[in-house]
């Protein structure tokens, strides 16, 4: 029997590469997009046809996290035995300046999803998976990271998240619906967001290697995280809700590195010299040779509260569902510097044809 998955999010990073895990697997694939005034499904366009070629397997609907009718109308008709929920507002700096917003998507988002599967008495049928996430330790009280680590959030998005988590245990709890929360720690990919960290610094070095752009500005470059790859990741969304009883569990790579060693990383796959400019940059020893002029600190990109330090322990997900993430720290970096470095050349070659695009450098 084909199963049925639903994706709230599938037009962002995770939910495109579940999408693809998920229609390999043989699964129809029903998500969940907003309406925007511009296309947003450059991430999922290779996996879409025309819904009028036959073996359809992939049907998107227009919904909002913020809109229970929008919501129950399409659990009320896709009625899917597993939803993934990994939409979000998920930046944490924009949560700062969007908190309400944040908290009405990414919170009662959560919410309004179990009680559509409650009221539509889809508890014993429609499997629900929460996008829980390392920001929940946020200042944190113990490392590394795991299952029972006090949670402190320091964000208008963890925050938001924390009611997430908490409700999601509670409906599990409450009114038996298989539910689990993935505490998942940063994931990257070439289909990362460009406001993201480290695609921000992929984009940009591949940009100033091709004398693109000048200069790359950042906020805490010695901010640590335990960066795995998103493939590695989603297929653990997926094992999650295959068990036989629902469990909450942490997924990460036990590794950390800093904001200022990935971009090092990233540059040396260049071949490119890196000055550091700005307060307090370069006195960590690294190569400050001069060569071209990359990285400056902007104040600007600093967060009113910082999670300074993130490490987690996926000893349980190892354990019970036999998950090791595949894809090294050092892997991820190359990928992604050299995808984007393609991307530049190929903007680089329409400019140079008259069809110069205008890209924001961040
Ligand atoms: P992205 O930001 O790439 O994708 C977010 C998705 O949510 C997009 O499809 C976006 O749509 C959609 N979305 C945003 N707001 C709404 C809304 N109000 N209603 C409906 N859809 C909405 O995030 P990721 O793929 O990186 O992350 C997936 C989930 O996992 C998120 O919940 C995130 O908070 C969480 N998470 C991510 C981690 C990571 O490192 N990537 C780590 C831990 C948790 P659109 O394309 O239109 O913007
Ligand atoms: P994060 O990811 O906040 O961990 O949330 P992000 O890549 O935005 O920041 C990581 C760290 O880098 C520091 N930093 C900068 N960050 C951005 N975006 N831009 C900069 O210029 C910059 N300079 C330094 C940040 O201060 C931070 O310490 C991500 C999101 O995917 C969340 O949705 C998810 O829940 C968590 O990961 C786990």
């Amino acid at each position: 029997m084909t199963k049925t998955a639903l994706i709230t999010g599938i037009t962002g990073q995770d939910g495109a590469y579940l999408a693809e895990i998920l229609l390999k697997k043989g699964y129809s694939v029903h998500g969940i997009r907003r309406r925007t005034s511009l296309f947003n499904t450059d991430r999922i366009d290779h996996l879409y046809h025309d819904p009028h070629e036959k073996g359809v397997d992939l049907t998107l609907h227009h919904g909002d996290l913020t809109d229970s009718s929008s919501l129950m109308r399409v659990i009320q008709l896709v009625k899917p035995d597993e939803i993934y929920n990994l939409a979000a507002q998920s930046h944490v700096a924009v949560s700062f300046e969007e908190p309400e917003y944040t908290a009405n998507s990414d919170a009662l988002g959560a919410l309004r999803i179990l009680e559509a599967i409650r009221i539509l008495g889809l508890e014993k049928k429609s499997r629900f998976y929460q996008a829980s996430t390392s920001e929940l330790y946020g200042l944190v009280q113990e490392t590394p990271q795991k299952e029972t680590t006090p949670f402190y959030p320091r964000s208008p998005y963890a925050v938001a998240k924390l009611y997430a988590y908490w409700i999601t245990v509670n409906y599990r709890e409450a009114y038996g619906i298989y539910a689990c929360n993935g505490i998942l720690f940063n994931h990257e990919s070439p289909m990362r967001g460009e406001t993201f960290v480290t695609r921000k610094i992929t984009r940009a070095i591949a940009r100033i290697k091709l004398g693109m752009q000048e200069r790359l500005y950042l906020g805490n470059l010695d901010s640590l995280r335990d960066w795995g790859h998103a493939k590695d990741y989603v297929e653990m969304q997926w094992l999650m809700l295959q068990q036989q009883t629902p469990e909450d569990y942490v997924i990460a790579t036990g590794e950390q590195h800093s904001v200022r060693e990935f971009v090092t990383l990233a540059a040396a796959e260049l071949d490119i010299d890196i000055r550091w400019e700005g307060k307090g940059v370069d006195e960590k020893g690294y190569d400050t040779k001069s060569g071209k002029c990359v990285v400056a600190v902007d104040p600007r990109y600093f967060r009113p509260a910082e999670v300074e330090t993130l490490l987690g322990d996926a000893s349980k997900a190892r354990q019970k569902l036999g998950w090791e993430p595949k894809i090294k720290f050092i892997e991820l970096v190359k990928e992604m510097i050299n995808e984007d470095f393609k991307g530049a050349q190929r903007e680089q070659l329409l400019g140079e044809h008259g069809y110069q695009s205008f890209v924001r450098p961040e």
